[in-house]
């Protein structure tokens, strides 16, 4: 009995460590997703500024997108704050890529808009610099 007991000890003992936590954090480095996704908001978020006189239906849509991206970081980062698992911390990434895909397609549309529109090629932060900015577009 003894000796069974001192070999169930060293079998533990000799097992595999259990993955180290901070493999696992780096793994599902939730918060390194909820930064991407605050960036691209905050990117179009400077972008809409002096874009008043845009078309209001224009407006709207791009608001749409980018308010869904704000919620959706918002949930991301709520969930990632305080992960009780690793599927938590899979559900925050998820949701922080949701987010960024959302302020990415607003970024699209108001690039898109913006091209369409006559004498107004180019902005700022567009890639393309050959056009004028639009009236009011905060330098
Ligand atoms: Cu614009």
């Amino acid at each position: 009995m003894r000796i069974r007991l001192t070999m169930l000890v060293f079998t533990l003992l000799a097992a595999p460590p259990p993955m180290a936590v901070g493999q696992a954090a780096r793994d599902l480095d939730c918060g390194m997703h909820v930064k991407t996704a605050q960036s691209a908001i905050d990117k179009v978020t400077e972008d809409m500024k002096g874009m008043e006189r845009m078309p209001k239906d224009q407006l709207g849509y791009i608001n749409k997108l980018l308010n869904d991206a704000k919620k959706l970081s918002e949930t991301a980062h709520q969930i990632c704050d305080k992960p009780r698992n690793d599927f938590e911390r899979a559900r925050a990434i998820a949701q922080a890529e949701a987010a960024r895909g959302s302020a990415e397609a607003a970024d699209i549309l108001h690039g898109h808009f913006m091209r369409a529109m006559p004498g107004m090629k180019g902005m700022t932060s567009a890639s393309d610099k050959s056009g004028t900015d639009m009236p009011g577009m905060k330098k």
